[in-house]
């Protein structure tokens, strides 16, 4: 149920925090710091390494065929899912979802989210509920919205919330809220000891997700 957000810039170092905490993540998110830190392989080396799936939060926001060029060599380069925002329309979305798996934005999770995505979430859903995304990212900052986006989605669509930790929200109450997963970078990898960190916020999660 835990993403890790891998926002780091060395290779060795993502490596090292990935070995790690595997054992209590299901997947790990990497971001533009590690890509432009490490270089594209390091998707299929943090792959070999953990054996967990990949996900890569491009938010890819361009016409159908620059989305379409870029995801052609991240899913190349073994990304198991890309993150696509939605407000460039169903066409770009699209593009990406010919070529592999996708996690639609429906909704951010910084306070700035709400000045023009959150007016439009419920377009963004609609829009999911189309084209059968394998998720969502939505606010984990903002349970309430997380119980919004989950009473309108189709049930099969997971949700994903980042914002968990140093942006406020609270793993309990998001997956209490309806998340399927969340996402946690610096509470884990800016963390003394990330393993412990990490599996603390296991012990926490799995608590409500046996209730
Ligand atoms: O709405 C979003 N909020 C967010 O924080 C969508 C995202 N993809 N993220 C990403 O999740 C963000 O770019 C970072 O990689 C991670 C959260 O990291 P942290 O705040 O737990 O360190």
């Amino acid at each position: 149920m835990i993403i890790l957000a891998l926002d780091v810039y060395e290779k060795d170092k993502a490596l090292k925090i990935a070995e790690d905490v595997k054992e209590y993540i299901s997947m790990i998110k990497v971001n533009w710091p590690l890509i432009i830190g490490s270089g594209l392989d390091i998707i299929g080396e943090l792959k070999k390494r953990t054996r967990l799936k990949i996900i890569a939060d491009l938010k890819l926001a361009d016409i159908p065929n620059t989305n379409r060029l870029i995801a052609k060599k991240v899913y190349g380069a073994g990304a198991d899912y890309i993150i696509v925002h939605s407000f460039v329309g169903k066409d770009s979305v699209l593009a990406v979802k010919e070529l592999g798996e996708i996690i639609m934005i429906v909704e951010m999770s910084h306070p700035g989210a709400l000045e023009f995505i959150n007016p439009l979430t419920d377009k963004f859903i609609e829009m999911a509920n189309e084209i059968q995304p394998f998720g969502v990212i939505a606010p984990g900052t903002r349970p309430e919205r997380i119980k919004y986006i989950r009473e309108r989605l189709n049930e099969e669509i997971r949700i994903l919330t980042p914002g968990i930790g140093a942006q406020g929200g609270k793993a309990s109450e998001a997956i209490k809220a309806g998340a399927d997963y969340i996402i946690v970078g610096r509470s884990i990898y800016s963390s003394e000891n990330p393993r412990e960190a990490a599996r603390r916020i296991y012990e926490e999660v799995k608590g409500w997700s046996s209730e």
